[in-house]
C-alpha cells in the first residue's frame, strides 16, 4: 500500500466561491505534488456512492445533494506521509473548530459545505483515486 498519496476534491461551494485557485496553491505551497487533476461534476448517483460509507448517518442526503449540486476539482497529491498531512493541511470537519490558517478554516461556511475531501487512510486514498482517475490519468 502506498503511504506517499491521497486523494482530495475541492467541494462545489469552494469551486462556486471562487477558490479553486487560492487552494491548490496552498496545496502545492504545503509541498504536496499534484499527480493528476480533474474538474468534473459528480451526478447524485456518483456522489452516493463515493459516499456510501456514510450511507446510514443522518447527514447522508444532504451530503450527496450537495457534492452533486455543482462542479468540483478532483486531484491525487503525493507527499511523504500524503494521508496524514493533508488532514492536518484541512483542519477539523467542521470549519468553525478548525485551526488558523488550515483549508477549512480559510475557506469553509459550514461543516456540510466545507470546502475540501481528503482521504482518511491510505486505502480509503487508493480507492478514492481510482474513482475519478484511470491509470493513463495519472503523472
Ligand atoms: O473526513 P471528513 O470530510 O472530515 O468528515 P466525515 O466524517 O468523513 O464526513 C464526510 C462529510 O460529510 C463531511 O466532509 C461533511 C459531511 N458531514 C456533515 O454534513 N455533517 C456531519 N455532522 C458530518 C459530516
Ligand atoms: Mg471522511
Amino acid at each position: 500500500m502506498e503511504t506517499n498519496k491521497t486523494f482530495t476534491m475541492i467541494k462545489p461551494d469552494a469551486v462556486a466561491n471562487g477558490h479553486i485557485g487560492a487552494i491548490l496553491d496552498k496545496i502545492t505551497k504545503s509541498g504536496f505534488k499534484i499527480v493528476a487533476l480533474k474538474y468534473t461534476a459528480l451526478s447524485a448517483a456518483k456522489a452516493g456512492e463515493f459516499y456510501a460509507i456514510h450511507k446510514e448517518r443522518p447527514f447522508y442526503s444532504a451530503l450527496v445533494e450537495f457534492m452533486s449540486s455543482g462542479p468540483i476539482v478532483a486531484a491525487i497529491l503525493e507527499k511523504d506521509n500524503a494521508v496524514e498531512d493533508f488532514r492536518k493541511l484541512i483542519g477539523a470537519t467542521d470549519p468553525s473548530k478548525a485551526e488558523e490558517g488550515t483549508i477549512r478554516q480559510l475557506f469553509a461556511k459550514s461543516i456540510e459545505a466545507n470546502a475540501v475531501h481528503g482521504s482518511d487512510s491510505d486505502e480509503n486514498a487508493q480507492i478514492e483515486g481510482s474513482f475519478f482517475f484511470s491509470a493513463f490519468e495519472k503523472f
